[in-house]
């Protein structure tokens, strides 16, 4: 067994029966004020600084010691941005955990997520054209609750809105079921759940046991694991619902009989249950976050503005009628402004680790069997050399002949890839196509730059959680 995992396994051992009982706890104290952490801690220490297979790879102290520098990051929602400076230090390749090495190289992009033979079967989609008029139909819904709002001469808050449409279609889509919440103007009992889950994530990254422990624990860390467990005790029963019902989306006909690709089995309820909880996680936020961005990056430049306004108003003549997704494919600024927003303000911001399962060189860097390596999304699309003055949102970046396409990766590659991607642009477009077809939108004064910037907690939000919008009905 390599030292590491050792030494995880003595912590977690250590930690959750610190936790879930007071012996424990006296005994963590007993523990913790003996130095047996403190010894345990400089062994990992010295190992990693000078013996482990990463040591001859660059990296601020903390990160190439243990797993604190990423852990601290990721709670202060910062991880990728740190990353993003460390790589300015550092160069192309940076240790930022003991056993993880980031690449900033977009060439590197393909020869991490790209090596396997095998490529997911992507049979999920075959239907979207089929839901699209569901989608069209929220679309709608939400509207005529903004412009029920727009009456009441104030200002408009659209990023609860936007998560409420997000997670009605990929429920719907997954489950045959809608769930109304954008019509009702009210977000699902599933919302908070879903919102414990990332948290988890960052816990159980630095103590493995808490899968089975977290609900045990005190306080708040405790309440977001126990979230989590109401939240999958929920998946569990509409998993046997459907089976009970024989419900047959594409989603779930693919999951509920399909054999794992991967495990090369049919999987079990509980992970059938997880396997939803991902796909709720992963296609509600990110697509709901993209269009919140992509409004607030439009909406700060008039020239941005005037030409998707001209783009849309010559695509589709009459405003009253849902923009459809063929036509919207077709229309290049909108399409640039969409691609803009992806690259600026990507909404999977966390680093993705994939292991080596043997020697080899990434970018010309050796890397050891068993080590980790990834790339970030703020890294490669901030990018200096592809992307001038990077942070400078600007849709004509995309719309010459030599766009560095490449080096766009938000739904990443590989077999590993988003499977929500077809699903997630056919939604932006008609989405946004929509909204800047009928609404004349100002922002509120009130919005500041530091209320969109990126919080990072792998999944992108802004930090300030809202978006307030001026909504008039457009007239031409
Ligand atoms: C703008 C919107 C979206 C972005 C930026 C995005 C991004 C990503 C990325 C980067 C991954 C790779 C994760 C990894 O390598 O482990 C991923 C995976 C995934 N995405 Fe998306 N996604 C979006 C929308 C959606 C939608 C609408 C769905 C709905 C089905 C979805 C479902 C998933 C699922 C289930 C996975 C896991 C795939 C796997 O691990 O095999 N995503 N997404
Ligand atoms: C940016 O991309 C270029 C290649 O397109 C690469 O050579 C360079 O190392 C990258 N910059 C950083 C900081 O990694
Ligand atoms: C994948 O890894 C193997 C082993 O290191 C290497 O020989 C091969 O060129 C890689 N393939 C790609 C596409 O990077
Ligand atoms: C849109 O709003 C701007 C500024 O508020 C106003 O000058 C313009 O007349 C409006 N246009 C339409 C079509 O409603
Ligand atoms: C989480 C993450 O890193 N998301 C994607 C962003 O870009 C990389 C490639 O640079 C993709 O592989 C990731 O999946």
């Amino acid at each position: 067994m390599n030292f590491n995992t050792l030494v995880t396994r003595l912590l977690a051992w250590a930690f959750p029966c610190t936790m879930y009982n007071p012996w424990g706890r006296i005994l963590h104290a007993i523990f913790l004020t003996t130095g047996s952490v403190f010894s345990l801690g400089l062994i990992l220490v010295t190992y990693n600084l000078l013996f482990h297979p990463l040591r001859q790879y660059p990296g601020p102290l903390l990160a190439r010691v243990s797993g604190l520098w990423g852990f601290r990051l990721n709670l202060q929602g910062r991880r990728a941005h740190e990353i993003v400076k460390a790589h300015k230090k550092y160069g192309p390749v940076v240790r930022i955990a003991p056993n993880l090495l980031s690449f900033s190289d977009p060439k590197a992009v393909r020869e991490i997520y790209m090596n396997k033979t095998f490529v997911k079967a992507s049979g999920f989609y075959a239907a979207l054209t089929e839901f699209e008029p569901h989608i069209a139909g929220k679309i709608e819904a939400l509207f005529s609750q903004w412009k029920r709002l727009a009456r009441s001469n104030k200002a408009i808050d659209i990023y609860p809105w936007a998560h409420m449409l997000g997670f009605d279609v990929i429920y719907h889509l997954m489950f045959g079921v809608d769930p109304e919440s954008a019509k009702a103007g009210k977000e699902s009992e599933v919302m908070p759940w879903l919102r414990a889950w990332r948290p988890t994530f960052n816990y159980k990254e630095m103590i493995p046991s808490l899968e089975q422990y977290g609900p045990c624990v005190p306080g708040k860390v405790g309440h977001n694991f126990r979230l989590v467990q109401t939240w999958k005790n929920y998946a569990m029963e509409i998993v046997r619902e459907c089976r009970k019902t024989g419900t047959k989306t594409p989603f779930l006909s693919r999951v509920l009989d399909g054999v794992d690709d991967s495990l090369g089995r049919v999987l079990t309820d509980s992970e059938l249950a997880e396997e939803c909880m991902a796909g709720m996680f992963g296609g509600s936020g990110t697509t709901a976050n993209t269009f919140v961005y992509t409004v607030w990056g439009v909406l700060r430049n008039p020239s941005i503005v005037k030409r998707l306004r001209e783009e849309l108003k010559e695509a589709f003549p009459d405003r009253t009628v849902m923009p459809d997704s063929v036509t919207c494919a077709q229309l290049p600024f909108l399409n640039a402004v969409i691609s803009e927003t992806l690259r600026r303000y990507p909404t999977i911001t966390g680093i993705l680790p994939r292991e080596a399962v043997e020697d080899t060189t990434v970018s010309g860097a050796h890397i050891p069997k068993g080590t980790n390596v990834g790339t970030g999304n703020l890294t490669i699309h901030w990018n200096e050399t592809e992307f001038p003055d990077p942070l400078c949102y600007n849709p004509d970046r995309w719309l010459t002949s030599n766009a560095p396409r490449h080096a766009l990766v938000p739904f990443s590659v590989g077999p590993r890839k988003c499977i929500g991607m077809s699903l997630a642009e056919l939604e932006l477009r008609i989405w946004l196509a929509a909204f800047f077809r009928r609404f004349n939108a100002t922002l509120d004064e009130t919005m500041a730059e530091e209320d969109m910037e990126i919080y990072d907690s792998f999944s992108a939000s802004p930090l300030g959680g809202k978006l307030l919008l001026w909504l008039e009905e457009a007239e031409d």
